[in-house]
């Protein structure tokens, strides 16, 4: 493992709004660096290892699913590592999902991607000029997953709140901005998911929504099926959509994320699997924020056929 960049970590909890710009430059450059154009988790990874990504060798049959970060990862892994691994169906393999499906960026286990079996699934939450560069001649399979960025937004803000590193009380306010302005972990919503999907052509790619998979799960998974060319019975699709419901998932010690060590986590404020619902914005969101989202929306993805269902009640996009 590459050694990681240093880190400056606060001595004490301060709450954001009480300090000046230098500590609060200095907090977040704690937590990110800034690296080809976006900002990566420095505790976990450094510019080598996003360096080293591009050369990575692609097998023609590998997988990797790709999301801006709180947009459905963990769920999906879980989907993956069902469809591919009979093992993981059936219950008589007990590997949990970070490790069928590891980070290539957040390689916190330290695995060797060389040896893995085919087919090998990763995750990734890249920008799509970031990835190995046999993908991007059409080599391996890509499932990109999108949400609506006002839900990716409040699931960021309760996540952050999670870290015990962050030596800081973010507000709401605060992390509304400092999300729109990209200066979080996987960079600018709006860049990643319009460069996903302005270059889909380069790649052989499915895009699928978090909504549509809320929506109707069952025709989701059949749907990835297909693109991954793995032919599962009825019988076996039922076992991936059971085991893939967010109240099954919120169990499943092999897909909760519950065994992140509290050094990375806090689990006493919360958790992964926090309400897995499509309109959970509402909650906090105010409705000049809404509309401040709706309105960066139009400038950046308005020309972009791709809706973004906010609420499953409604047919237009956010
Ligand atoms: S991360 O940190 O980037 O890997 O997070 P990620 O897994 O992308 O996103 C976490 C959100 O996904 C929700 N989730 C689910 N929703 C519905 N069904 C299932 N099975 C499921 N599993 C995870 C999780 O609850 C987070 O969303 P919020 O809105 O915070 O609940």
């Amino acid at each position: 493992m590459k050694k990681l960049p240093p880190r400056v970590l606060l001595s004490s909890y301060q709450p954001w709004a009480t300090m000046d710009r230098d500590a609060q430059e200095e907090a977040l450059n704690s937590l990110y660096f800034k690296h080809k154009g976006i900002y990566f988790d420095a505790r976990n990874t450094s510019p080598e290892v996003i360096d080293d990504i591009e050369h990575m060798e692609i097998r023609d049959d590998d997988v990797f699913l790709v999301t801006y970060p709180k947009s459905g990862t963990i769920w999906t892994q879980q989907i993956l590592s069902l469809i591919f691994n009979e093992g993981h169906r059936n219950g008589t393999e007990q590997v949990e999902t970070i490790e069928r499906v590891p980070w290539i960026e957040y390689n916190v286990m330290n695995m060797d991607f060389k040896s893995r079996p085919s087919p090998r699934l990763f995750s990734s939450h890249l920008p799509y000029y970031l990835m190995p560069r046999g993908l991007k001649y059409r080599m391996g399979k890509i499932l990109y997953v999108c949400r609506n960025p006002k839900d990716v937004m409040v699931s960021y803000y309760h996540f952050i709140r999670m870290i015990p590193y962050l030596k800081y009380t973010i507000d709401w306010e605060t992390l509304f901005e400092v999300f729109l302005s990209g200066r979080v972990t996987g960079g600018s919503w709006f860049d990643h998911v319009r460069g996903w999907y302005t270059h889909k052509e380069d790649f052989n790619i499915l895009i699928v929504t978090y909504e549509e998979m809320k929506k109707d799960l069952r025709s989701a998974v059949k749907k990835i099926c297909k693109f991954m060319g793995v032919n599962l019975d009825e019988k076996a699709i039922d076992t991936v959509v059971e085991r893939a419901t967010f109240k099954n998932m919120k169990h499943d010690p092999l897909a909760n994320y519950e065994s992140i060590p509290s050094d990375l986590l806090d689990k006493t404020k919360g958790h992964f699997l926090r309400k897995g619902t499509v309109g959970d914005w509402k909650s906090i969101m105010t409705v000049a924020q809404s509309e401040k989202v709706d309105e960066i929306y139009k400038e950046k993805m308005g020309d972009l056929p791709i809706n973004f269902l906010s609420d499953l009640n409604e047919e237009n996009a956010s």
